[in-house]
């Protein structure tokens, strides 16, 4: 098959899924096409079957705001002419749904028809998407998608609780490449160089953004520090590092936190990581935490939207209430004390992340993929 995949080109998140399920895609013999406004940040262009088409706004002083929906659909139009695509598949519903819908309507006038499939991902259904300002394009871009996936079965709930959606909406979890790791066995993980030999290591990645509650996982590990000697890394940028690590400073635990900013090397990161804390106000799925779990990092989150369909209580690591602090450290600590305890909590997490292998997910966007072109 020849697919466009629309995304956002960021690290982690939607913009992740899209780009690792395209590469695998194009693994398979189907020829992937990005478009978007910048090079996807896990986008290996060698790869065979994999092109990258650039979306450009050009600056116009008229414009308050510059319209980049107008450039997508455009850029798709001309795209899905050139090469042939044969289907659309867009991450993310703002823009992405209501950009790709235009191009569809574009070539229908043309005499091309071309299935579209809209995955939603989270914070556009249940932070953006849900605004007033938008809600009615999201709904109409969700309702006239061909095909529209969910990435939990929460999000799922969460799309039609929150719009008024006449559509059926699948869910296919997020997935992990887990054999990834074959690689990673050969290199050496670099445990020494963050923390002495006495000490556990506990990780938060993430963009920082409010939702993620970066307070709390300052919080959690002050308790855990006073219990387990250890250290915390901080992985990602976003608007509330800063204040994380003045309240390092004003807890006096700065010398024990590493903000290490944005990385392209989670995975070495996590191979000498001990525990994984995700105490975010909402997560839709929790990829991160799935990023952990596969590098045999048990997690201790929040049990809000999706995260209970990735991280099992008791077994990958404990769920608690959101905000609740108290909880979150004291399982920690549980897990943390105990070497049997950790040993088989992150033989477990690694065993849950296989049921979400790449292997096993890929075949279900494929199916839906043939579905749409046999229905067009
Ligand atoms: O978490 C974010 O703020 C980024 C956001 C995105 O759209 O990239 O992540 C959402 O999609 C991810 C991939 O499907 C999910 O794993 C995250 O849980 C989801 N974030 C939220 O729901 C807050």
């Amino acid at each position: 098959m020849k697919i466009a995949i629309v995304c956002y080109p960021t690290f982690g998140g939607s913009g992740v899924v899209a780009t690792e399920l395209g590469l695998e895609l194009a693994k398979r013999g189907h020829e992937i096409h990005f478009i978007t406004y910048s090079q996807p940040v896990r986008l290996a262009l060698l790869s065979k079957n994999v092109y990258y088409h650039e979306v450009h706004v050009p600056e116009y002083p008229l414009f308050h705001y510059q319209p980049y929906e107008l450039a997508l659909s455009s850029k798709l139009v001309d795209m899905i002419k050139l090469f042939g695509i044969e289907l659309l598949h867009v991450h993310y519903a703002i823009p992405h749904a209501y950009a790709g819908y235009m191009a569809k309507k574009m070539l229908q006038d043309e005499g091309i028809n071309i299935p579209m499939v809209t995955t939603l991902h989270g914070t556009d259904i249940t932070l953006v998407g849900n605004h007033p300002f938008y809600k009615p394009a999201v709904s109409f871009s969700i309702n006239h998608s061909d095909y529209v996936t969910s990435v939990s079965q929460s999000l799922k709930d969460d799309t039609y609780r929150l719009f008024d959606i006449d559509k059926e909406i699948v869910v296919i979890p997020n997935f992990i490449e887990n054999n990834k790791e074959l690689v990673k066995k050969d290199e050496p993980c670099h445990r020494n160089l963050m923390a002495n030999e006495n000490e556990k290591i506990i990780t938060h990645i993430s963009n920082f953004r409010k939702v993620k509650r970066i307070d709390d996982v300052v919080k959690i590990f002050y308790e855990i520090q006073k219990e387990v000697p250890s250290k915390l890394m901080m992985v990602g940028e976003g608007p509330e590092k800063e204040a994380a690590e003045n309240l390092c400073a004003q807890l006096k635990i700065h010398d024990k936190v590493i903000f290490f900013g944005n990385s392209n090397e989670i995975d070495k990161i996590l191979c000498f990581s001990d525990l994984f804390l995700l105490p975010s106000e909402t997560e839709s799925f929790g990829l991160a935490a799935l990023e952990a779990m596969s590098c045999g990092v048990p997690v201790i989150s929040s049990n809000s939207g999706g995260l209970p369909e990735v991280n099992q209580d008791g077994i990958t690591g404990f769920l608690s209430n959101v905000g609740d602090i108290e909880s979150m450290s004291k399982n920690a600590i549980s897990i943390l004390k105990n070497e049997a305890t950790l040993s088989q909590f992150k033989a477990n997490a690694r065993e849950v992340a296989k049921t979400f292998d790449i292997q096993n997910i890929l075949p279900l966007y494929e199916d839906l993929y043939f579905k749409a072109l046999q229905n067009k």
